[in-house]
């Protein structure tokens, strides 16, 4: 029997769930959100999901809506993505190595009745196959319940322990995998090294995830949050999390505007009078503490 991912307590600490997601490539923590919070985040998307078709392609999956710009569209699911734990645990997995890290992308997944099982793969795919060490994280993603995740329902299949094989393996049985069944709430956390896949969909009912990615600062986002995010909507939002979306230089030398102005600046139409990258830069612990839309004398 393939190994279940292991879950851990909403009391987790963030070292305890960063030593199992190292080991395993996965860990579910169980009730992190309140189920309040999901079915509001559920009625802030409720409209975009009514608009949206199934995919286009098998991997998208034909009976699979796929909503993006969660951000923009849903001011509840902010709290996701700025959540304290995930992020505590991001700056152990993701900043080890000194790098920012940033949103890399958001989506709903709803996977609707009668959907087939999509291909078992690794997200760090997206990154043109490049060839990471094995043990070296590039992405983190979050798939936060906002159903039931059970293995009727389709709960997302994952292969424990398989982000230490060998990369490119296409065709991998569906045998080897285990539902990462969760209740509403509840996340799975997964890199982008693990094998993985939507599960297939066999009851009557849609499971609906909440997808959240972040990556190193200095890879090209998934989805692009300067444009999902129009700067009307972005000017509101607390500094932390629009660092967090990659209005923060990703490193030394990455992501400035026109004369070295740096992107929160150009946001707010400001001149740069800080250009000191170190000086600049936040740590994600940091960011949970800039609740406030940005002021230059907040540098
Ligand atoms: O919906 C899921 O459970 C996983 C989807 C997925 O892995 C993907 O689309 O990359
Ligand atoms: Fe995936």
């Amino acid at each position: 029997m393939p190994k279940n991912a292991t879950t851990l307590s909403r009391d987790a600490t963030a070292s305890d769930i960063a030593r199992v997601l190292r080991e395993d490539g996965c860990v579910i923590i169980s009730n992190l959100a309140a189920p309040e919070l999901m079915d509001q985040i559920f009625s802030e998307l409720e409209p975009h999901i009514a608009a949206t078709r199934g995919g286009d392609t098998d991997f998208l999956g034909h009976a699979t809506r796929r909503i993006g710009a969660l951000i923009a569209r849903s001011p509840s699911v902010r709290s996701l993505v700025t959540d304290p734990t995930i992020l505590n645990t991001l700056d152990i997995a993701l900043g080890d190595h000194g790098s920012t890290f940033q949103v890399d992308l958001t989506q709903l997944i709803d996977i609707g009745p009668g959907e087939p099982g999509q291909m078992i793969h690794r997200d760090q795919w997206a990154f043109d196959h490049y060839p990471f060490q094995a043990g070296f994280e590039a992405e983190i993603a979050t798939m936060w319940a906002l159903t039931d995740f059970t293995e009727e329902m389709g709960a997302t299949r994952v292969i424990v322990g398989s982000n230490l094989w060998e990369d490119n393996l296409s065709e991998l049985d569906s045998e080897l995998t285990s539902g990462a069944v969760m209740s509403k709430g509840s996340v799975l956390l997964y890199g982008g090294s693990l094998y993985h896949g939507g599960g297939a969909n066999r009851s009557n009912v849609h499971r609906i995830g909440i997808n959240i990615g972040y990556s190193l600062g200095w890879l090209r986002q998934e989805e692009n949050q300067y444009l999902a995010c129009p700067p009307e909507i972005a000017r509101t939002l607390p500094e932390g999390l629009l660092r967090l979306m990659g209005y923060q230089r990703g490193t030394v030398a990455l992501g400035y505007v026109d004369d070295v102005r740096e992107p929160l600046d150009w946001l707010y139409d400001l001149p740069s009078v800080q250009t000191d990258y170190y000086a600049y830069r936040r740590s994600a612990r940091s960011l949970l503490k800039r609740t406030e839309p940005y002021s230059p004398s907040s540098k």
